[in-house]
């Protein structure tokens, strides 16, 4: 790193400008349209380099880590193909609103707008996907790029940057020198708006706390915490957001979702005064906008979100506060408890139907592993800061119902319902945490979105237990298509491999587990395999949901 005038080329300047901005690690599959950016790499032992061997699962790892660890997550692709794989993680991280920077190998300038080979006009394709897009037109520039890069990516409503880098560009020589670290910048509520909060509260009779976005401290999530313990508030957190609150904290009742069950249904209609804490307020999150209807609620609503431009997008809040999530919560937690509640009773209902929510329903599957019982379990045995992960399917609707999150980061699930995130972002995970258990649960048409990273996992040491939840089906799909034409199976079946001949062949430690009882002993041992594991579940396929059958 030089802040002189010594000539570098540019790799070199970018990777310097990366170790600035603390980047210690980086996910990639080659290209040589950035061979110098490998090369610079190459005296960099700081930047621990990770080679997925899919772009799609490269660019699911940064974004991962951009969730860990609040800072952007990085990810190298090459030009037209890799950029295309990986631009799923772009959309991932720009719908969950995570910190990331993807770079992206490009065609030398000379030749640029003559549909060179591989060449793409990234601006152009990432302009929906990203919140910044960009080419370093010069070596020059490469500094103030990624400056404003990581300025960007991590400032209002955090999210995905993508810039290109012609092969020339990172080739040239240049004498510029390096910039200061990126500062993060989070906005906070201005003098009197937290009072002004209080004040809705005192006129309310039936609150509901709803927590959700992206880039929460732990400091934000203990004050949310003491804010709603003070004031008795029941909390909902957001589509995949429940780890903004421990679970098993009196006031938390529950997480909004596809499927939303009816009784947090009535409760979101019957409100008075809605309290959304860093969350859009999205379509998930408002059954499509049918439970708070735009653009007035029947409720008054407080909205407080990171990105002024996101509040009274949809809904027009009587509160509009710009501020950070967790700047909010530290504020909030600092007013006067509002004294004998009114809505102590409303609180604890909500707890108790959360509570009864999360119990094993009867009935249950008919044969193979009952996954109400595996996840009560994994919930009620793993350390409270082990590391869940999944994709997207129905399987999920058992994992986010019957799992407790108790602490910050410990989710990792992509909003965007992204099939294929959760098995990289499990090795993401386990890579920045050695230490802490990381469990991914998958279907089966979600783990094979990117089964090969298993060599990924076992090249650096990262340590994965994996669930595939194996019905044979695209589950989700075939249940909407059971609505919508009964008994006409088309595109939903899904003939998959011997799953645990699949794990063997990459060194991983591999069962079938096919009753509920044989699940807690092989889990223990995949535990304690001292390597990845994967256990594969059989399940009943009739059973679409945790309450509703196929044959039904
Ligand atoms: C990348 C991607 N492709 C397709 C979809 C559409 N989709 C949503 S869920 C689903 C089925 C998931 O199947 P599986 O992982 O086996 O889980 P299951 O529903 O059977 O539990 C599909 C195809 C998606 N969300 N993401
Ligand atoms: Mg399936």
């Amino acid at each position: 790193m030089s802040d002189t005038h010594g000539t570098r080329p540019g790799g070199r300047i970018l990777v310097d400008a990366l170790r600035i901005h603390g980047v210690d690690r980086l996910f990639c599959v080659p290209g040589e349209s950035y061979l110098d950016v490998l090369d610079a790499l190459y005296d960099t032992p700081q930047i621990a380099v990770i080679v997925a061997k899919h772009e799609g699962a490269a660019a699911n790892m940064a974004e991962a880590d951009g969730k860990l660890t609040g800072r952007p997550g990085i990810c190298f692709v090459t030009r037209g193909p890799g950029a295309t794989h990986a631009s799923v993680g772009v959309h991932t991280a720009y719908q969950d609103s995570t910190p990331m920077i993807l770079f992206v190998g490009q065609v030398p300038r000379g030749v640029r707008g003559r549909e060179a080979f591989q060449e793409v006009e990234f601006r152009q394709m990432f302009a929906p996907l990203a919140k910044w897009v960009a080419e370093i037109e010069s070596a020059e520039r490469i500094p103030e790029y990624l400056l404003r890069a990581f300025q960007v990516a991590t400032s209002g409503r955090p999210g995905p940057v993508v810039l290109a880098l012609p092969e020339d560009v990172v080739a040239e020589q240049s004498p510029v020198p390096d910039t200061q670290p990126f500062c993060r910048v989070e906005t906070a509520p201005r003098d009197g708006e937290v009072g002004a909060v209080r004040a809705e509260l005192e006129r309310a009779s039936q609150p509901l706390v709803i927590a959700g976005g992206s880039c929460w401290s732990d400091e934000g999530c203990a004050a949310l915490a003491r804010f709603v313990e003070a004031n008795r508030l029941p909390v909902l957190a957001s589509f995949r957001r429940q780890d903004l609150i421990d679970n098993d904290h009196a006031c938390y009742a529950g997480h909004l979702s596809l499927g939303m069950p009816p009784h947090l249904q009535q409760r979101m209609k019957s409100s008075d005064l809605i309290v959304a804490l860093g969350t859009r307020l999205g379509d998930i999150n408002t059954m499509t906008y049918t439970l708070l209807r735009p653009p007035r609620l029947a409720a008054r609503l407080v909205h407080v979100h990171a990105e002024p431009a996101e509040l009274n997008r949809v809904y027009q809040a009587d509160l509009a506060i710009a501020a950070a999530p967790s700047a909010a919560a530290i504020g909030l937690a600092t007013l006067a408890p509002i004294a004998a509640p009114r809505w102590t009773a409303w609180t604890e209902s909500a707890r108790r139907e959360y509570e009864k929510f999360i119990s094993v329903p009867q009935g249950g599957p008919r044969h193979g592993v009952d996954l109400a019982v595996v996840i009560r379990h994994l919930a009620t045995h793993l350390p409270k800061n082990a590391i869940i992960a999944n994709g997207a399917g129905n399987f999920t609707v058992w994992v986010h119902r019957f799992f407790t999150y108790r602490q910050p980061r410990t989710e990792l699930a992509p909003t965007s319902g992204a099939m294929g995130y959760g098995f990289p972002a499990s090795i993401a995970a386990s890579l920045r945490h050695p230490e802490r258990l990381t469990v991914c649960v998958a279907g089966d048409g979600d783990f094979l979105m990117y089964p090969q990273e298993l060599a990924t996992a076992a090249q650096y040491g990262a340590r994965v237990v994996v669930l595939v939840v194996n019905n044979g089906m695209y589950g989700t799909i075939r249940m909407h298509q059971e609505r919508r034409f009964p008994g006409r199976v088309s595109g939903t079946d899904l003939a998959g491999p011997d799953f645990v001949a699949l794990a063997e062949s990459f060194g991983a430690h591999a069962e079938r587990v096919e009753t509920t009882e044989a699940f807690a002993p092989a889990f223990e041992r995949a535990c304690s395999a001292g390597r990845s594991a994967v256990l594969e579940l059989r399940m009943d396929r009739d059973q679409i949901t945790p309450e509703r059958r196929l044959n039904a």
